[in-house]
């Protein structure tokens, strides 16, 4: 019976030393498994007199018993301390602060805000917004807009051409978004109403001009649009731009190939305290160029003059954003400096609306 003792306190000894589930289902099959220590012993009843059957046999089965439950007992012991440790290591501290999303902590580029506050308001007065492509033909670009072949206009644009393609055409970055109203005026009957923001490409950079800056157009044509109708929709403008109850607006004589006749409009302001004004004081601020639609124009566009006619307007947008927003060096914009776009920048959320205030 030693020999049993014996094997009974290895294996109870075994039992209580596995540390994991995998420790114990090893001493499961070294002790019960086929070939196990106690399956051995078992297999001897056979061949065992009745008599050593009913001493050895049954403690042999006690032994099975013992161990199986010892095994048993463990087993369910350490699967209940894997679960705890599980538990533990697992666990979520719910009263930490939730971190804010990516799309709350990221921020509107200055530009997108103005962008988004200046078609905010034309959509308002009744404005569809167009786009079209940055790399225009020199027909959309300088033709069609009445900038003859060789007028010195061209220059004036200071360019960006392309290498000529197979036919000697050099395309060209758009020097102005006007190239979207041609394209518009061919693909649609009027009453046109439409406003055009995009980017727009000429040689010059300095504090306050970059090669790649952004403009906004706007386009009416109708059969009886007139000077009258134009200096309303850009004072409707300006007022709901600037966010104040009344705007003085000033309407000089310019030349524009596009239109005649052609103006440069300034807005009153007061400069006086450091900070720019509008609707008051004894100073003016140039802020866009307009016209009556020149009668080319009409006539590229595939509308008749003599039955067509309508006004237009453009203002650079990086100027005004400057200005509107107390940013100081133009060339900051389109650096991606993080931490410029957390200073000047707008929340995601805060979309402008007429309603909700444009940019508070
Ligand atoms: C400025 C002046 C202007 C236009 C743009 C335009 C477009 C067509 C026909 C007639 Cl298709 N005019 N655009 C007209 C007057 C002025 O821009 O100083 N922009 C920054």
């Amino acid at each position: 019976m030693t020999e049993l003792t014996n094997l009974q306190n290895a294996l109870l000894a075994a039992v209580a030393g596995a540390e994991d589930e995998a420790a114990i289902e090893a001493v499961r099959v070294a002790a019960l498994g086929k070939k196990g220590s106690v399956s051995e012993l078992l297999k001897t009843l056979g061949s065992m007199t009745p008599e050593e059957r009913q001493t050895r046999g049954a403690a042999i089965n006690a032994l099975k018993t013992e161990i199986a439950d010892a095994i048993a007992a463990r087993k369910s012991a350490l699967k209940d301390a894997a679960i705890a440790a599980r538990l533990k290591a697992e666990t979520l501290d719910v009263s930490l602060p939730v971190r804010s999303s990516p799309a709350e902590r990221g921020r509107i580029h200055p530009i997108s805000q103005i962008v988004d506050e200046i078609t905010a308001i034309f959509a308002d007065l009744g404005f569809s917004i167009a786009e079209g492509p940055d790399i225009e033909t020199d027909y959309y670009n300088f033709t069609a807009l009445n900038f003859p072949e060789g007028h010195p206009a061209r220059e004036m644009h200071d360019t960006f051409f392309f290498n000529p393609d197979e036919k000697g055409e050099r395309k060209v970055l758009r020097t102005h978004t006007s190239p979207v109203q041609v394209r518009t005026m061919e693909a649609q009957e009027p009453p046109i109403r439409i406003v055009i923001p995009g980017k727009t490409y000429r040689q010059d950079s300095d504090a306050t001009h970059s090669p790649m800056f952004h403009q906004v157009e706007g386009l009416v044509i109708d059969r009886k649009a007139h000077v009258g109708n134009l200096r309303w929709v850009l004072e409707e403008f300006c007022k709901a731009f600037f966010e104040v109850p009344s705007v003085t607006m000033r309407f000089r004589p310019s030349f524009f190939p596009f239109t005649e006749p052609s103006f440069e409009v300034d807005i009153q302001c007061d400069r006086s305290g450091g900070q720019v004004k509008f609707g008051e004081g004894n100073d003016w601020m140039e802020i866009l160029g307009c016209g009556m639609v020149h009668p080319n124009v009409l006539r590229s566009g595939g509308l008749d003059p003599d039955e067509f006619q309508g006004f237009a307007w453009g203002m650079g947008l990086d100027r005004i954003a400057m200005l509107k927003y107390g940013m100081p060096d133009l060339r900051d914009f389109f650096n991606a400096d993080v931490r410029w776009m957390n200073h000047y920048g707008f929340r995601p959320l805060d979309m402008p609306t007429l309603f909700g205030g444009l940019s508070a």
